[in-house]
């Protein structure tokens, strides 16, 4: 037998009696939902969450930009700055340890791609490549190369976990959609599928809103719990497991990602680094990118919905941004610094307060969507733990060569599929020159794709193109691949062959 007064009894110290208003109206079934979802919460916990958030926001972010400073050289890497010979030592390193099946990778996948406007996981979505291919398809992908890679130049075979953290919404289809394609090929052993956490949404007052009269509103805790569903779900225990000791981690929208990048993963390791941060050239102070920064001798990002426009503007003398370490969600961290954070950080990470509209039942029992802000959603972020690293590094790459995030529906022309599009191509068309094709048309409207199967990071293609006079559309396809169109792109025929070069 339910009971409602037990229940009360368990919410009214937490002052969230409210939820079991409508009791006398529910059917002994919704009676057991409502009691499920108010255990799935650790009522006290996240009331102390909010609580925080009040205090949070109270702090005066002022002081925290007095506190900001530049993160300093010796901490700071760069891809661009650093010679031929040091880049492939990294390289050789993050190679090695592919190969000795010490590398997994993290892909945060857990959001609901709410600003391109998508109802499915942002990883299903073709972005309009001539392969049509998907961002998880070209991240398994580039997964599978690597691998190939780090077998060619060790003579050693290993692979690299994929943990794939997903969240309520977005957890079945992404099983699905890999189930459908066979994994891309990778051995489904080595892809691991788990679920992020909620936590309940709050009126501005403090008070968990009611979804339904027997359900809580409860939104995804952020790509900051990963931390806690790395626990949870036990993944950490499945790392150690399988001898797993370095962790590149990312967001699922950056067509350009170089996945396991061994590069920075090496680098990582040289440092000695339990964390690190891949970073770009913020140029523009209003970039939704995140900063890194130092604050009281430890590093954090502040985030681009949080920095204030004063400082995000501030300017060196060269003219340069002063907070131009633009983090990208791109972030290597070591098993051991995880377990670490698990254990001891995970409840105490900020939270971040973002006001939505919540739809909520009324006093009447009545389900009403709001067209202004009524509560708050409270997230963690991924870049919240790095305080709590003893040895944190920075690696600055080239934006051309690895970041474009499909953020937003082409309306807008930024972030977009059509700017990642054209992003992925000219790298493309770069890779071909590097190795000796010759493309005489102007950039403009030139496709140019190269499927990651053959070529990780522009290697491998001298064979196919040295010489070559290279005319678009241009598309190099892995021997066996099958187009998913019928090799018809705007309306030009060609390029169904393994490797395809126009003289
Ligand atoms: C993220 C970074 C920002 C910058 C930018 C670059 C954070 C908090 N902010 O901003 O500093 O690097 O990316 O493009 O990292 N996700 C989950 N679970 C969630 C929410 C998000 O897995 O509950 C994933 C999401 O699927 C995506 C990644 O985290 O892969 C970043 O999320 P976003 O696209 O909402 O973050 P954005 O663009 O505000």
């Amino acid at each position: 037998m339910l009971d409602a007064e037990l229940l009360k009894k368990e919410l009214a110290p937490h002052g969230q009696e409210h939820l079991v208003r409508f009791w006398g109206e529910l059917s002994e079934a919704e009676r057991e939902q409502l009691c499920a979802d108010v255990r799935a919460v650790d009522v006290a916990e996240v009331v102390e969450y909010f609580r925080r958030t009040q205090e949070t926001s109270r702090t005066d972010q002022q002081k925290l930009d007095d506190r900001m400073k530049p993160i300093p050289p010796h901490i700071h890497g760069s891809a661009v700055r650093s010679g031929p010979r040091e880049i492939a030592a990294y390289e050789a390193e993050g190679l090695l340890q592919v190969s000795r099946g010490k590398v997994g990778v993290l892909l945060m996948a857990g959001g609901q791609g709410t600003r391109l406007g998508v109802t499915y996981p942002k990883g299903m979505y073709d972005v309009g490549l001539p392969s049509h291919k998907t961002l998880y398809q070209l991240q398994a992908e580039r997964i599978l190369r690597l691998e190939e890679l780090a077998y060619s130049r060790t003579g050693r075979r290993g692979s690299v976990a994929w943990y794939i953290m997903t969240s309520e919404a977005t957890m079945e289809p992404t099983l699905r959609f890999f189930e459908q394609h066979a994994y891309f090929g990778l051995d489904r052993r080595n892809v691991v599928v788990f679920e992020q956490g909620l936590l309940p949404c709050f009126t501005f007052d403090g008070k968990i809103i009611l979804d339904g009269k027997n359900r809580l509103s409860k939104a995804p805790d952020g790509n900051g719990g990963l931390y806690r569903a790395l626990r949870e779900e036990k993944v950490l225990d499945d790392m150690e497991r399988r001898g797993i000791e370095y962790l590149h981690a990312h967001a699922v929208d950056n067509i350009l990602v170089k996945v396991a990048d061994p590069v920075f993963i090496g680098y990582c390791i040289k440092k000695g680094a339990d964390c690190g941060a891949k970073v770009v050239e913020k140029t523009n102070p209003t970039e939704a990118v995140g900063v890194v920064c130092e604050v009281d001798g430890r590093f954090q990002v502040v985030e681009y919905s949080e920095i204030t426009p004063m400082t995000a503007e501030r300017c060196n003398n060269d003219g340069r941004l002063t907070f131009s370490a633009g983090s990208i969600c791109n972030h290597f961290f070591t098993r051991q610094f995880l377990r670490h954070v698990a254990d001891r950080h995970e409840r105490k990470l900020r939270l971040h307060v973002a006001k939505k509209k919540i739809p909520y039942v009324d006093a009447s029992g009545h389900r009403v969507v709001p067209d202004k802000p009524n509560g708050i959603k409270m997230e963690k972020f991924v870049f919240d733990v790095f305080p709590f690293s003893e040895r944190f590094v920075t690696w600055e790459v080239d934006r051309t060569e690895e970041f474009s995030p499909v953020k937003n529906a082409d309306s807008t022309g930024k972030d977009c599929p059509a700017t990642a599009r054209n992003d992925l191509f000219a790298l493309h068309r770069r890779y071909l020159e590097l190795a000796g094709g010759m493309v005489t048309e102007t950039e403009e409207d030139f496709v140019c794709e190269i499927s990651p199967l053959v070529s990780y990071a522009g290697e491998n293609l001298e064979g196919s193109v040295a010489d070559a006079k290279l005319r678009s559309p241009i598309v190099i396809w892995a021997e066996g691949e099958v187009p998913a169109s019928n090799g018809t792109v705007n309306g030009t025929a060609g390029y169904i062959n393994e490797i395809h070069a126009y003289a």
